[in-house]
């Protein structure tokens, strides 16, 4: 789905992965049964061109913002009379009247103590955190975008209330058009925000993508993000929190039967496969995964003739002959407009020289490629699978669509007569 013109091409990583490969089966790959090489060449290059960076440019993620007009459409006049400038931001952070917290200090546009972003940024100093994210849509297959994300914990800014009682969660919204039927609010259990799962970056209240200040269209000057989940609790334009004493969640994303305290889950997709092949021509493929909550320790593919449905009684596949495919490492190149292309330290997941602690990383995009052995003539079928870290082959443990993608994916292609 992400423009393929956007995409890095020839990114040396997958390269030398299939020079390796060919290196390793010069026989297989520089010779047909008729001497003919080329459509393996051709087959091998188109697998490469197709490849993306592996973090994203602000404006190459997609967008699935709500809203009439989508408030980063608004001209730079409404967007500063509608406090999604710098200069106008305000975060207003009070008590719910209907279920009240007890707080000391709310931070109040009337009374001048409303967060603004030189207060934002004066936090910032001490408090910046960054974390790697792959922000995806409950609803849609395909990851939106991968990101270094950067901001201020929640807490931090909770905490400025003075909260001492009858607080147990966090209502937060976006500026909609001042109007009450398009305000998207999502919501966090107060103990996600004050204190982080292991091995959890914290909440936060998001200003700058792959070191680069937020744009409008992703949510500037100022976002939530929350590391674990889907993007629908990653808030734009956050102009307003709610701190409550209701014990449940009352998201806008509730609407359309979506679960909404599922976290990220574990999948592979394809990016590459050829749609046709000569007979016994080995087959290149490439794609993505995303490690969600639970980790990626393996992507597999799977082939079979077209005409054979083992999905029929076996519809998660689990009693098919799947071959491991290659996690690709760590990229040479991060991509996304980085600077100096060179992860800024600290960020949660790597190390002072800017070296992921641990690879793939949880929350994270991965890519993968395999070249599988050659096929008789015939039209055939493609899965692809991941296992996660905790040994379990997708869609499980959670194979519901409205948790978040997960099914297996399909693809389908013919191999030709020589
Ligand atoms: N204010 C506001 N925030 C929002 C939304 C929205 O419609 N309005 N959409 C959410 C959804 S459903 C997703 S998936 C993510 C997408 O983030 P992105 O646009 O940076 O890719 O933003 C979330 N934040
Ligand atoms: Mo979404």
């Amino acid at each position: 789905m992400i423009e393929s013109t956007f995409r890095q091409k020839h990114n040396s990583l997958t390269r030398r992965y299939f020079l390796r490969l060919a290196a390793l089966s010069t026989a297989a790959l520089t010779t047909t049964s008729n001497g003919d090489e080329t459509p393996k060449r051709l087959s091998l290059e188109s697998a490469l061109d197709d490849l993306e960076s592996y973090l994203t440019r602000d404006e190459d993620f997609q967008d699935v913002s709500r809203g009439k007009p989508k408030p980063h459409r608004l001209t730079d006049q409404q967007k500063h009379d509608a406090g999604m400038t710098k200069e106008t931001w305000r975060l207003e952070v009070i008590s719910d009247p209907e279920h009240p917290a007890n707080i000391q200090t709310p931070l109040t546009k009337e009374s001048g103590t409303a967060l603004d972003w030189d207060g934002l940024q004066q936090l910032a100093k001490t408090k910046a955190v960054r974390f790697p994210k792959v922000m995806t849509c409950l609803n849609i297959g395909c990851p939106l975008g991968m990101g270094i994300w950067e901001g201020v914990p929640l807490r931090d800014v909770v905490w400025m209330t003075n909260p001492t009682a009858d607080l147990r969660r966090v209502f937060y919204s976006g500026y909609h058009n001042d109007d009450p039927k398009q305000i998207f609010r999502s919501s966090l259990p107060i103990g996600r925000v004050l204190e982080d799962p292991t091995g959890l970056p914290p909440v936060i209240l998001c200003y700058k993508l792959n070191g680069d200040w937020l744009s409008s269209e992703r949510g500037g000057p100022v976002r939530i993000v929350v590391p674990e989940a889907y993007g629908f609790k990653s808030v734009k334009w956050i102009n307003r929190l709610v701190l409550s004493n209701l014990f449940h969640a009352n998201d806008t994303y509730a609407e359309k039967n979506n679960d909404i305290d599922s976290p990220l889950k574990t999948f592979a997709a394809t990016i590459f496969v050829p749609d046709e092949l000569a007979a016994d021509q080995p087959i290149p493929i490439t794609g993505y995964a995303q490690a969600g909550i639970a980790g990626l320790s393996k992507v597999q593919t799977l082939i079979y003739p077209f005409d054979q449905r083992p999905e029929a009684e076996d519809p998660n596949l689990t009693r098919g002959e799947w071959r491991d495919a290659d996690i690709l490492g760590v990229p040479d190149e991060w991509g996304g407009d980085l600077p100096e292309n060179r992860i800024p330290t600290p960020t949660h997941g790597f190390d002072e020289d800017g070296k992921p602690s641990s690879w793939p990383m949880r929350l994270s995009k991965a890519h993968w490629a395999t070249l599988l052995p050659g096929l008789p003539p015939g039209k055939y079928k493609l899965r692809c699978r991941t296992i996660d870290q905790n040994g379990q082959a997708q869609p499980m443990p959670r194979p519901f669509a409205k948790s978040g993608r997960t099914a297996i994916e399909q693809r389908v292609f013919v191999v030709k007569p020589t």
